[in-house]
């Protein structure tokens, strides 16, 4: 994916997080109270299993990155779940698309190796019911009435995919009020037809997305091209 035409905002390594200060020349957007980190679908089953996102591993410490930073500022972070029942409408089985995939309570849908889901992460579950597709983390949940309590207006967001459930998640979020964050170097694309995850990239941030570099955040990040 060709990143580095789009307009993007860098974000900020506000003193007192655990990032060096010779990073802090990045500084564009400072992480404040009213900031998420969303987390989407960083699940076994796209990660080397049943529906495989192309190099969806290297989100992983990526997201543990953006996590920490997180973290350390007391901001909250949200993981989604694909959490769908055995028989879901979205399956070959039921007429759908997709192989058998994030199946509630089964390894396949648990977080991906690596992603350290502290106890302090807010889990989200989506698309639990049989007969209806829910790619957004807005879609069937209480995500929204969740970021609202908690005073959340601006989410930073990275996992998979991101022509699926990211694309979904995002736009949902801007239609919201949300200003949202692409975290570019945390999601990667299914990328069934190729171009896909450009594609929706554009479209994310034609709808209003900004787009934010890992690199920018730190530069060990880059190795993850
Ligand atoms: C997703 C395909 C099917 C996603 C979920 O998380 O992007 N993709 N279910
Ligand atoms: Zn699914």
């Amino acid at each position: 994916m060709h990143y580095r035409a789009l307009p993007h905002a860098r974000l900020a390594l506000a003193q007192g997080t655990s990032f060096p200060p010779e990073y802090a020349w990045a500084m564009d957007v400072t992480l404040q109270s009213g900031d998420a980190l969303v987390i989407v679908d960083v699940q076994r089953d796209f990660v080397g299993g049943s529906l495989p996102v192309p190099n969806a591993e290297q989100v992983v410490p990526t997201l543990e990155h953006y996590a920490s930073c997180f973290r350390s500022k007391g901001l909250p972070v949200f993981a989604t779940r694909d959490w769908h029942p055995a028989d879901h409408v979205s399956f070959r089985e039921q007429g759908g698309i997709w192989p058998v995939h994030c199946v509630a309570g089964t390894p396949g849908a648990e977080f991906a190796q690596g992603l350290s889901m502290g106890s302090d992460a807010t889990v989200v579950s989506k698309g639990t019911s049989r007969d209806a597709e829910a790619y957004s983390a807005f879609d069937g949940t209480d995500l929204d009435a969740t970021l609202r309590r908690a005073g959340i207006r601006r989410l930073f967001v990275g996992g998979l995919a991101t022509d699926y459930c990211v694309l979904a998640t995002v736009r949902d979020a801007l239609e919201k009020g949300y200003r949202v964050f692409l975290l570019a170097d945390a999601i990667r694309a299914a990328d069934i037809k190729p171009g896909d995850g450009a594609f929706a990239v554009r479209t994310m941030l034609r709808l209003g997305a900004e787009l934010l570099h890992g690199q920018e955040v730190d530069p060990r990040l880059q190795a993850h091209g």
